[in-house]
């Protein structure tokens, strides 16, 4: 059984005990101070109420953890969490190959070895964190390297690049590491596609000489629940951005996009249907500003107060403004575990 927790804090007030039955703990915002249970830090502003918040998931009793390379993993024996942090300076650029491919490469070439070693061959989920996102190298934006790298490290091990593959969320770091965290476990997941956009494997090469390997969500039956992630979603129909310089219109759009992904995952699900309020939520904004109208356009959409946690990030298209996931089918808490 899997369960989130949102916890928006203060960061000097964090718990430093991990949670029972922890899985796996992001702590977004401030830095937490060294002794924090913590197993990764993701450095993007957290806005509204705290200046950190928790991401934290739980899973059965008594989980196993362990560290293979540079990724550190927990799982319950159904269902894994990982995570990993690299340095990019770690890796030499040479004439073909930036840095950020090279640890992106590096990054997921582990992470794919330690689910063949542990047996949790299903990617279900992964969030991505870049350094300087939209940045510029040798002539082409770091977004475009990334998905170069990850598109020929799905390949390499043998993975589809189309078609199966698992949700995701790319978005910009503030710091200066490649931070990437994951779900996976024994069930292959359902891959969910939202009809009002292309497939972001089948976007056009203008968006990049490889496209984005991700799915517009997946849904996971564990046996003891249906589980969905929606991946990342922004203003996008077709492959184009709308409503370039407009944040509350790009949510807007991308809630009109969530509900399409909704009601393409409750066309497959088995025993239960996922409505709005069924849900948790990341937002992610590029700029802070913006936050009070895309949570009036969030609230409205919901129909009150939803359980949303919101950071400061950029996004993977410069002209975007704003992205938000979701996932359910987990317990739901707010507060402390
Ligand atoms: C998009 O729909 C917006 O590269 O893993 C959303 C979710 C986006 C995941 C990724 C990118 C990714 O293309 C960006």
């Amino acid at each position: 059984m899997l369960e989130l927790h949102h916890l928006v804090t203060a960061a000097q007030a964090h718990p430093l005990a991990p949670a029972a039955d922890a899985l796996g703990i992001v702590a977004y915002g401030t830095p937490l101070p060294a002794d924090a249970a913590v197993d990764v830090h993701v450095a993007a502003r957290c806005l509204g109420s705290g200046d950190s918040a928790l991401e934290i998931w739980r899973g059965s009793a008594g989980p196993i953890s362990g560290q293979r390379g540079d990724v550190h993993y927990r799982h319950d024996g159904s269902c894994l969490f990982g995570c990993l942090a690299l340095d990019e300076t770690r890796f030499a650029a040479d004439a073909e190959c930036g840095a950020l491919q090279r640890a992106t490469e590096a990054a997921y070439t582990q992470i794919f070895a330690l689910l063949a070693q542990l047996d949790f061959p299903q990617l279900w989920r992964v969030w991505n964190f870049i350094p300087r996102i939209n940045a510029e190298e040798a002539g082409l934006e770091r977004y475009r390297h990334f998905n170069i790298a990850r598109q020929s490290a799905f390949a390499v091990s043998g993975r589809a690049t189309a078609g199966a593959v698992p949700a995701a969320s790319a978005v910009g770091s503030g710091g200066p590491q490649l931070v990437i965290y994951f779900f996976a476990g024994r069930q292959a997941p359902l891959a969910i596609e939202n009809p009002r956009q292309v497939s972001a494997y089948h976007y056009p090469a203008a968006y990049g000489p490889r496209s984005p390997v991700f799915a517009r969500a997946s849904l996971i039956d564990t046996g003891a629940q249906e589980l969905l992630f929606i991946s990342g979603t922004a203003s996008i129909v077709g492959h184009r951005t709308l409503h370039a310089g407009d944040a509350a219109a790009q949510t807007r759009e991308l809630l009109a996009n969530l509900d399409c992904v909704l009601g393409e995952a409750n066309g497959r699900t088995q025993r239960r249907r996922f409505a709005r309020h069924d849900l948790a939520y990341k937002v992610y904004l590029r700029q802070p500003g913006d936050c009070a109208a895309v949570q009036t356009e969030l609230q409205r959409w919901h129909g009150g107060a939803a359980r949303a946690l919101y950071v400061q990030a950029d996004i993977c298209r410069s002209d975007l403004l704003v992205e938000i996931e979701a996932s359910g089918g987990h317990t739901i808490g707010h507060g402390a575990p």
